[in-house]
């Protein structure tokens, strides 16, 4: 099973190239060489401050702040950033993150991140959200931003329960699921069915980009990384509203191990939310 990249991540690389680059060594013994060596292929990005968090193991949820301030980093965009916080597990962050940060109340982020782009549009503004944030309690509020087109980033996590307070089922929900408030699975006829908000949002004319990412893998991070790059791309260049949605493992509220998140994220999520651009800008 895959596990996603962490700052401690290491890759085993072969040293044969290197080995045969080496004029001490003879070119016709290099395939012979079989040992390896660890490199570090990952740094903490700057706008990380620690690599401690408060989240449980095995949560998703650090792995998407870390792709987000890589790509900041990476594209400078520290100075001019302003991150409007919604209310979850997440609301930790703020305290690690190198980057002016607002916090909304439950579901309003988008509102808010609407008024400071209005006012500074020179800023670069993101908001993240989780999914009971997000898709529950502040459904309108997206909805309508969308709508009218606001030039900034929505990043949702959406992990399929309102983790922090415990586990109880949200909008995003999958059918069968098991929550602290859906005990024998979500059901279609008592529960109603989950709400795809990025499939939703991408029908509205003011939007730009939308795109659907997970973090269960490292080839998902990497893709996670482009669609967000995209998104921040579609924002600088005035296009419109853009939204990525993250899949992120909550192991915690899905009871499992933290080292079967992932194939659990698989397994039960992505036949619900299949991985991918919605709409491109
Ligand atoms: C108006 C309001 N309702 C409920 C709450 C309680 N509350 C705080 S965090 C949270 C769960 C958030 O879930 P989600 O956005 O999915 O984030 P996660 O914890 O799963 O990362 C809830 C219900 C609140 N703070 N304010
Ligand atoms: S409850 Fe879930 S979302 Fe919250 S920190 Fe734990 S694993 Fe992450
Ligand atoms: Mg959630």
């Amino acid at each position: 099973m895959s596990k996603p990249v962490t700052s401690d991540e290491w890759q085993v690389t072969s040293k044969k190239a290197e080995v045969a680059a080496d004029s001490d060594v003879p070119t016709h013994h290099s395939s012979l060489v079989t040992h390896h060596s660890l490199h570090r292929v990952v740094e903490k990005p700057d706008l990380l401050l620690t690599t401690e968090h408060s989240l449980c193991p095995g949560c998703g949820e650090p792995v998407a702040l870390r792709i987000i301030l890589e790509l900041l980093q990476d594209l400078g965009l520290r100075e001019r950033t302003i991150c409007v916080a919604g209310i979850g597990c997440y609301t930790a962050f703020p305290m690690i993150m190198d980057v002016d940060v607002m916090q909304a109340l439950h579901g309003r982020a988008p509102s808010v991140a609407t008024g400071v782009k209005r006012v500074r549009p020179d800023a670069f503004v993101f908001t993240m959200q989780g999914d009971g944030d997000m898709i529950s309690e502040g459904l309108q509020e997206v909805i309508h931003s969308a709508a009218r087109g606001e030039k900034f980033t929505a990043i949702v996590f959406n992990n399929a329960v309102f983790g922090e307070t415990g586990g109880h089922m949200t909008a995003a929900t999958v059918l069968g699921q098991h929550t602290k408030t859906s005990v024998g699975g979500r059901d279609r006829e008592r529960h109603g069915y989950p709400i795809k908000i990025s499939e939703l949002v991408a029908q509205l004319d003011g939007t730009a980009y939308v795109a659907r990412a997970a973090v269960h893998t490292p080839s998902a991070i990497k893709l996670t990384k482009q669609y967000l790059h995209d998104a921040f791309r579609a924002q600088l260049d005035g296009k419109g509203f853009s939204l990525v949605e993250i899949l992120t493992m909550c192991p915690t509220d899905w009871f499992v191990p933290p080292d079967q998140g992932p194939a659990f994220l698989e397994r039960q999520l992505v036949p619900t939310y299949p991985l991918g651009v919605i709409k491109a800008a």
